[in-house]
């Protein structure tokens, strides 16, 4: 059995590895990830200043997933380019993800410019869609701005690229969305980031779970899967065949996993299990991978990435017998 995968022009031996968020803030965060089962590993996303993030208490742990407002904490970009091109002069042959977030639409292009002048030749996801800063919207839900970033950002960048989404969730928004995607050269689109905007309530004190914006934050965890699922598929039906899609949404175990690459997925992201298991969770993935594969007869992910069935078979009108259009 092989779990190869490719993004771009980029092999990895397998498909599973962190989402940007969780285990990745510092060096020694990422040289643990590197060192881990994980196929590939991302950074935290990167702002132009280091930031210290949100007031706490900003993440917790819910049944079914998690609720987080961390409101980027990260270590400023010059860090992080630091730290790609150290980690990718040892190991040229270990591909990852350097994640970047703008405060502001310019910055994407600031940012952009830096990564381009660097000797950095990995994958750069640029995201669009972090819920959690105080006045922020997120810019992917504005096909406009996104359109106007994206344009702008191509003009100084040609390197691998990658555009971390938010959850859709109207056939109309994957319609546009996708329209503006397919016009750029795209390598990669990331879905999804969490739910944005869920509120939690501690049932014993009537009080919001997380501190910022009013108790509001991004929901992951199994809460997120059939969302995730619904994205990858219809992006994957949508996007150009040459863009990849990274599926990133409610993996708990490895059918999980099988489920966004049988959507089309071709490398998959865990946040919330990541935070709550460690870094145990991918050889535990990994296996467990194996066996949904096994169980189906699959020895490759190109045996069934994208090979979702859909149920077609014809409907007949119980009255008149004649045959019905779904
Ligand atoms: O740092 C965060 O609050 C955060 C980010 Br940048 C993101 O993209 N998604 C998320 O759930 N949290």
């Amino acid at each position: 059995m092989t779990l190869t995968t490719h993004i771009g022009s980029f092999e990895f031996a397998n498909p599973i590895m962190n989402a940007s968020g969780v285990h990745c803030l510092s060096a020694q965060d990422l040289d643990e990830l590197a060192a881990s089962a994980a196929g590939s590993f991302i950074t935290k996303s990167g702002t132009l200043e280091a930031r210290v993030g949100n007031p706490a208490p900003r993440y917790a742990t819910l049944p079914y997933g998690s609720i987080n407002s961390m409101g980027l904490p990260n270590k400023g970009l010059d860090y992080y380019i630091q730290y790609a091109e150290k980690f990718q002069a040892a190991h040229p042959d270990q591909p990852f993800f350097l994640s970047v977030a703008g405060m502001a639409p310019s910055d994407y292009v600031t940012m952009a410019k830096q990564i381009q002048a660097s000797s950095f030749t990995g994958l750069t996801e640029f995201n669009l869609s972090c819920p959690n800063v105080p006045g922020k919207p997120q810019v992917a839900y504005d096909v406009e701005a996104t359109e106007q970033i994206l344009t702008e950002l191509f003009k100084v960048f040609n390197k691998p690229a990658g555009i971390k989404l938010p959850p859709y969730f109207d056939l109309a928004q994957f319609d546009a969305m996708a329209a503006v995607l397919n016009r750029f050269p795209i390598t990669y689109i990331n879905s999804i980031n969490s739910l944005g905007n869920g509120l939690m309530i501690d049932p014993a004190t009537d009080t919001t779970l997380v501190r910022p914006k009013g108790g509001f934050g991004g929901i992951g965890g199994a809460y997120a899967k059939p969302i995730a699922l619904a994205n990858v598929r219809a992006f994957r039906e949508r996007l150009r065949p040459e863009i990849s899609i990274v599926g990133t949404g409610g993996v708990r175990n490895g059918r999980d996993v099988y489920e966004l690459i049988l959507c089309g997925a071709s490398m998959v992201q865990v946040a919330t299990t990541l935070q709550e298991e460690g870094l145990g969770v991918f050889p535990r993935l990994l296996a467990e991978l194996q066996v949904a594969m096994a169980e189906n007869g699959h020895t490759s992910l190109t045996d069934f990435q994208g090979q979702l069935h859909t149920i077609t078979t014809p409907v007949t009108d119980a009255v008149s017998g004649a045959s019905v259009k779904d």
